[in-house]
This record gives structure tokens, C-alpha cells and sequence, in this order.
């Protein structure tokens, strides 16, 4: 069934409920002089093309393949429009690997025509924190699918991240492979219902009318918490104890430090918001939210051509209750002027999700783990981990 999957060190579905089988990589690393030096064999009209998202050109070319190529929803009516910003930053972390950008271009003309990225993590999974890629962006043409050429990208980012002293990875996918270590489900909070139900993302409910629906989801002009701000660089160090405790909680989650939080937590403009409570009496910073923007296309509609949305992202509560939080982060994204705001079941996820009027999406979202086996399935609330 799985011609490419089954011949992969990953869970097989034919050991599902095996408890004798341990957790743990489940291949051992070969010595690094033993992995293939050379990149695997592309069809003869394609070569390999290391992408150098620094380069103005390269990244809109990785940008434009994306735009054009890359994930729709089930019905095909939005497509993900990650921003040349936000793929800088999603590829470029503390230690990242520049041959982990991975494109493959036609010969004859150069044109950019798939693309595969790793970038370096720390995973916890258990008691054990792993050295992990975290691959994603793995986009093939719309013309050449089917043509068996993903499987020549994955096995070509193994070889890379092999090459790095590197043997396991986690990875999430909208189709079902072997095997999810997870299986989670998006919600949606609507900030403009006007416009998402215009553009069919969502659909006026059973005895609706269109004010009541705005009514319904209005929310209040600022935020409710004394002392909620922007996270700033000074509040790295405390920003990192509060996630690094909260994140030990969960089975499997990314391993922080400082240069971590630093690099995908501090602000950036338009692709990753966080906002702390800092208590106005004792200026201890007891709370922190974040989330990050990945607009959508919007692919056949008159008026409309942009969705913007923001994704939760990494959110810790010690005093102000979750709840209030998070409504309070809707509140900044509606300022910010976002069209929706989209949450995995994921973490604590599950206990504001109702309360704050999100409605569950239609599609899953896998997680899965490279040469590691877990000895159970995990709840979505045992995840500790997005990826983007
Ligand atoms: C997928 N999303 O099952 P079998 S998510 C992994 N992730 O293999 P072909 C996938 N594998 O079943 P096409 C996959 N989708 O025969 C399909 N596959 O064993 C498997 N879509 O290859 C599939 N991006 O080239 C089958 O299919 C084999 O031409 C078929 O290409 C697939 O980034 C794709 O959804 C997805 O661009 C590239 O459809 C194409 O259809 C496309 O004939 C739109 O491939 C965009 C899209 C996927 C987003 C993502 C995570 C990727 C993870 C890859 C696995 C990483 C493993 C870890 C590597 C490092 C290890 C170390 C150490
Ligand atoms: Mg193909």
C-alpha cells in the first residue's frame, strides 16, 4: 500500500499495538563515513539546487513555487501563502543548515520546480531529548505529481540531515502515512464572519442572519488583562523558564533555550506576535501567548484574494486564567486586523477552544516521528509541539 513508506524506519501500521516492541530510535546510526556521499539520482532532466533564502531572487522563487503549489484545503478553495519573511525565519534558526534547503530545478532553464526543507531541534519525546530535523515545505509542481519524486526528496533531506550526525526527525502532514504519533484537528475563531463567510470559508449557521453572526463574534476593543504587552528582548530569560516549565508537562515537545525563544518568539512583524503579562505590582512575567501569520489565497473569489490568519503557537498561563488569555489574544488579532484565528487541539488547547467560539475545521493534522518509536498513540493534549 505504502511502496515508498514501508521501506522507511517509521512506525508500520502492522505493528500498531505491538507493546513488545520498544521505544527508541528504531534503526541505529551507521558511522557518518558510511553515508552516501553524493545526492540520490533525479530524473535526467532535473538537477539539485541548494536554495539560499537569504538571496532576494531565491527566496521569491521558493515563495513563488509555494504560492502557486504548495497545500489547499480539501475543496480547494484556499491555498497556505507563506510570506518570503516568514519562510526567512522558519529556515533559518539557531544552527540551521543551509544544503537542508533543498530545491530541484529543470536543467534546461533553471525554473524552481520542488522543494524540501530541514531545520535543526531539540525534541523531547518522553524522557529523552533528541536531536531532531524538523522537515517541512516538501512541495512538488502541480505538473510533474505523481512521478514518484517525492520520495527522491525525502530520501535525499535523510541523506543531509544523516550527514549532520542527525537520525531522527518530526514532521506533520494533512494525509494519512505510517504512522501519526498524533492525530489533531484545527479550530477556527472568526474575527471578520462577514468576509469568511463571503468567501466560503465559513457558512452562516442554521437560523442566522449576517448581524447576528457579526454580533456573536464581536469582541471588545482592547485587551482585559492589567499588564498584558508585546513580549520584548528583555524578557527572554523569563519567557524561557515559563515555557520550559510549562512544555515539560507534555509527552513529546520542543527542548528551548534562550537562543530558541529568542529566534521564534520575539516579534516580528507579520510573522510571529507574542504578548506577556507582566504583574503591575511585582513585575513578574506570569503569562505569555503567541501566535503566527500565515496568510491563505483565496482561490476563486471576485472581491477577495487574501485570507489573513493567525495560528496559535505557544501559550503559557501560571495567573491570569487561559481563558481570558487567549481572549485576550483574539483581541490583539482583531486589532491587527486578521480575518481568523486557528488553534490545533493541542496542549490545553481543548479547554478554551468552545468557550471562545471556535468551530472544529474539517481537516486532520498528523504528527509524525522519523526513526523514533513511542509506545503509544498520544491525545493531542499530550503534544506539546507546532510546527509550522
Ligand atoms: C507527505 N505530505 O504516500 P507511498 S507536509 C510524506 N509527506 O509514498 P509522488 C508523502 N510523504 O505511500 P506527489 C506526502 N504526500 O507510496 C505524499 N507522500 O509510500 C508520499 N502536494 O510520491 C506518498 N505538501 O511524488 C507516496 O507524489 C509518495 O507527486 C508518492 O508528491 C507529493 O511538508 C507532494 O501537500 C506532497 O506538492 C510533494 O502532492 C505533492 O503527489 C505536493 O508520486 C501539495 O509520497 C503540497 C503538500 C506536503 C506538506 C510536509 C512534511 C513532509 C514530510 C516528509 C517526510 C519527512 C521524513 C523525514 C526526513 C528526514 C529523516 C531524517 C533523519
Ligand atoms: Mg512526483
Amino acid at each position: 500500500r505504502h511502496r515508498f513508506w514501508e521501506t522507511q524506519p517509521v512506525g508500520q501500521f502492522k505493528d500498531l499495538g505491538d507493546a513488545s516492541l520498544p521505544e527508541g530510535p528504531i534503526e541505529q546510526p551507521i558511522t557518518l563515513s558510511e553515508v552516501r556521499p553524493d545526492p540520490y539520482t533525479l530524473p535526467a532532466l532535473y538537477e539539485w539546487s541548494t536554495c539560499d533564502v537569504d538571496n532576494d531572487a531565491t527566496a521569491a522563487e521558493v515563495y513563488t513555487l509555494l504560492a502557486n503549489n504548495y497545500v489547499e484545503d480539501d475543496d480547494n478553495m484556499f491555498r497556505f501563502n507563506y510570506s518570503k519573511e516568514f519562510l526567512r525565519w522558519t529556515l533559518r534558526p539557531p544552527g540551521y543548515f543551509k544544503a537542508w534547503h533543498i530545491g530541484v530545478r529543470v536543467k534546461a532553464n533553471k525554473k524552481l520546480v520542488a522543494f524540501i526543507t530541514g531545520v535543526p531541534a531539540r525534541i523531547r519525546a518522553g524522557n529523552e531529548v533528541v536531536r531532531m530535523a524538523e522537515v517541512n515545505f516538501l512541495c512538488v509542481h502541480k505538473k510533474l505529481r505523481s512521478k514518484r519524486l517525492a520520495p527522491v526528496l525525502i530520501k535525499e533531506v535523510t541523506r543531509r540531515v544523516h550527514r549532520e550526525d542527525m537520525w531522527q526527525a518530526a514532521y506533520t502532514a494533512g494525509v494519512v502515512l505510517p504512522t501519526p504519533i498524533a492525530t489533531c484537528q484545527y479550530w477556527h475563531r472568526s474575527l471578520n464572519p462577514k468576509k469568511l463567510i463571503d468567501v466560503g470559508f465559513s457558512r452562516l449557521g442554521a437560523r442566522m442572519t449576517m448581524s447576528r453572526t457579526i454580533r456573536l463574534y464581536k469582541l471588545p476593543p482592547l485587551p482585559a488583562t492589567p499588564g498584558f504587552r508585546n513580549m520584548e528582548f528583555r524578557d527572554v530569560p523569563a519567557v524561557t523558564a515559563l515555557l520550559r516549565d510549562y512544555l515539560s508537562r507534555f509527552v513529546v515537545a520542543p527542548d528551548l533555550d534562550e537562543k530558541d525563544v529568542e529566534h521564534w518568539l520575539l516579534p516580528r512583524e507579520d510573522v510571529v506576535d507574542s504578548f506577556l503579562v507582566e504583574s503591575p505590582d511585582s513585575h513578574e512575567i506570569t503569562d505569555f501567548c503567541s501566535f503566527y501569520t500565515l496568510p491563505s489565497l483565496i482561490l476563486n473569489n471576485a472581491t477577495y484574494s487574501n485570507l489573513k490568519a493567525a495560528y496559535s503557537f505557544y501559550n503559557v498561563a501560571t495567573k491570569t486564567p487561559l481563558l481570558q488569555l487567549m481572549n485576550d489574544a483574539l483581541i490583539v488579532a482583531k486589532q491587527k486586523d486578521y480575518d481568523v484565528f486557528n488553534a490545533l487541539d493541542v496542549m490545553e488547547n481543548e479547554s478554551f477552544l468552545k468557550d471562545l467560539k471556535f468551530g472544529p475545521g474539517d481537516g486532520m493534522l498528523h504528527y509524525y516521528l522519523y526513526n523514533y518509536r513511542l509506545k503509544h498513540a498520544l491525545k493531542p493534549s499530550e503534544l506539546g509541539l507546532v510546527l509550522l
